[in-house]
């Protein structure tokens, strides 16, 4: 086989694809990409040819598919290291903050699904999606190198994965720290995710208004 095809869904909605994408397109890495339509008929049959996980994203390579957005950005970054910090202390935070996304947040996550078409309003919020908001400036605080405007001074895979958080707390006006708001504003303004977004506001899949 030749290049890696990743498999995404819709632009607009899929936060776990919109990480590896990010970290391939940082790396340089040359990939197809294929997109697979979230809640329609025929998506978990797609959806199950490419992995038993039933979900996206899912990288084809020659030596087999790899499911899980944080797998394929490993993937990515044994190819292209410096998709880590160099430094081994910080690269075990720049992986520690990473998992802590992946595998928390969970108010914050249901209660604020990313769309990248919503209309940018407030919305009403339980006591522990706020709380999440508040953890999440924590971390972002407690781990801030100051070398630079991404986390670890350069842009790493821990800045993939809080870039789907940064629409999130723009498209929900979510009120932030001063040195949150200019973190989000600087993933924001990332011309590779603004690629991605540009993208996300021409599809015409119906999605739930949030
Ligand atoms: N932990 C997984 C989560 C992947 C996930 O939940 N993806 C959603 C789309 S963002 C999905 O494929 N859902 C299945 C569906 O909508 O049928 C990862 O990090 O890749």
């Amino acid at each position: 086989m030749s290049r890696p095809v990743l498999h995404i869904g819709n632009k607009r909605l899929s936060t776990w694809s919109l990480r590896p994408w990010l970290a391939l397109k940082k790396a340089g890495i040359d990939f197809g990409e294929h997109l697979i339509p979230l809640d329609q008929e025929e998506t978990r049959d797609q959806l199950l040819a490419l992995s038993p996980a039933a979900t996206v994203p899912v990288l084809e390579t020659a030596d087999g598919n790899v499911w899980d957005s944080l797998a394929i950005c490993e993937w990515a970054a044994e190819q292209a290291p410096s998709l880590w910090p160099e430094d081994a202390a910080l690269r075990a935070r720049a992986r520690a903050i990473a998992a802590s996304m992946h595998s928390g947040f969970s108010a914050l996550r249901s209660e604020l699904p990313m769309d990248l078409q919503r209309e940018h309003t407030a919305k009403d919020m339980s006591v522990a999606c706020w709380a999440d908001i508040e953890r999440m400036q924590a971390l972002w605080a407690h781990v801030k190198t100051g070398d630079g405007p991404f986390l670890f001074g350069e842009w790493s895979i821990a800045d993939a994965f809080f870039t789907p958080v940064a629409t999130r707390f723009e498209t929900y006006c979510v009120p932030l720290s001063t040195d949150a708001a200019a973190y989000v504003k600087t993933l924001l303004a990332d011309p590779v995710y603004n690629d991605w977004h540009a993208a996300a506001r021409l599809e015409t899949w119906d999605a739930p208004r949030h």
